[in-house]
């Protein structure tokens, strides 16, 4: 049995560069025929982690309504996947804290997420400690694989570090989990920057395509994304040509190499107007099942619920264990 684990931080609006580094993954691995029988996969709302930047208390309980919905409308499906929240098990908190105890400052020091992120806002103990609770989320369940974006490489790496200390002081007792970056969408990057990768906490809303953006919005962002200084599709596009071409790849579901076959010639204008109404298309699915989720979400609260329950009764499992061998009162 193969346990998969990953999760998306409530901390503003989902966009493109989610779905393609990390929701479109866990759906594919989710339907994919070998794992099926042998995988359990929890996808979980990380509110914990969103609140280690400053957020607004009542848009926050929104957001992770928000993406539990936007997980069951882009294709998890809760027969198949846990779908819960982080902080309605409390097993992740406390077994940060005991995480803690073995991790090196230093190591946090070098975190690029940490150092990026402590430019932009005042940095607390809680955003210093991001990645330890991230370990936590992913040691709790045995878990095998972690399929993210290239961003979050670093924290696995750490994981995986802290999993094998503990195995070294306390006795064998995690698997090293491995993460599952896809090469050619590991990054997506900002429509307006291609330097920096799309983020929900941009400040420049043409730089991110959100997955419940309106037509009209989508168009205006795909019209102003930044080319370069040529005016046709070549062979071996620029960054910001290469970057809309991943994304027309991934909804057009087929490779990059494909695309770029597809679009060689075509001037700049023409493909921006080809990609505005796939994503127009793709994206109007999936606010469409959203619609129907959000006008319904009693039943959302249901799936929230019993992936919590199932998520709780193995990290108790994890977390006694842990208990024991650090001599900690169970
Ligand atoms: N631009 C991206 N390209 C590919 N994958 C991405 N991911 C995020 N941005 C991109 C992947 O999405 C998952 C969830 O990310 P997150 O919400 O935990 O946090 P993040 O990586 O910090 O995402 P944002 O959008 O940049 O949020 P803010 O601005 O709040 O920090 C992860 O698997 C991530 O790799």
């Amino acid at each position: 049995m193969k346990t998969v684990f990953s999760g998306v931080q409530p901390s503003g609006n989902l966009h493109i560069g989610n779905y393609i580094g990390a929701l479109s993954q866990w759906v594919n691995l989710q339907n994919s025929e070998s794992r099926i029988q042998n995988s359990e996969l929890f996808f979980c709302i990380v509110d914990l982690h969103a609140i280690t930047v400053p957020q607004d208390p009542k848009i926050l309980q929104e957001k992770v309504l928000e993406v539990a919905a936007l997980y069951l409308a882009c294709g998890i499906n809760p027969k198949k996947a846990h779908i819960f929240i982080q902080s309605e098990n409390p097993d992740h908190p406390y077994f940060t804290w005991l995480l803690n105890t073995i991790t090196p400052f230093g190591q946090l020091e070098r975190m690029t997420q940490f150092k990026e992120k402590s430019e932009k806002h005042e940095a607390n103990v809680g955003l210093f400690d991001y990645p330890v609770l991230m370990a936590s989320d992913i040691l709790l369940y045995q878990t095998d694989e972690v399929p993210v974006g290239e961003d979050q490489k670093q924290h696995i790496e750490l994981t995986r570090d802290l999993a094998e200390k503990f195995n070294k002081k306390y006795g064998e007792t995690f698997k090293l989990p491995v993460p599952v970056i896809q090469k050619e969408t590991a990054r997506v990057m900002s429509l307006q920057n291609p330097n920096s990768k799309m983020s929900k906490s941009d400040k420049d809303p043409l730089g991110t395509i959100n997955l419940l953006d309106s037509e009209k919005e989508i168009r205006e962002k795909v019209r102003r994304a930044v080319t370069d200084s040529g005016s046709s599709i070549s062979k071996n596009p620029s960054e910001a040509i290469a970057n809309l071409v991943t994304i027309y790849s991934v909804f057009k579901n087929q490779s990059f190499k494909n695309s770029t076959s597809e679009l060689v010639g075509k001037s700049y204008g023409e493909f921006k107007s080809i990609l505005a109404g796939l994503l127009v298309s793709s994206l109007s699915q999936i606010q469409k099942k959203y619609q129907g989720i959000r006008s319904g979400d009693k039943l959302l609260r249901q799936v929230l619920d019993e992936g919590a329950e199932f998520a709780k009764t193995k990290s108790s499992q994890t977390l006694k264990i842990v208990k024991e061998k650090m001599g900690i009162s169970a």
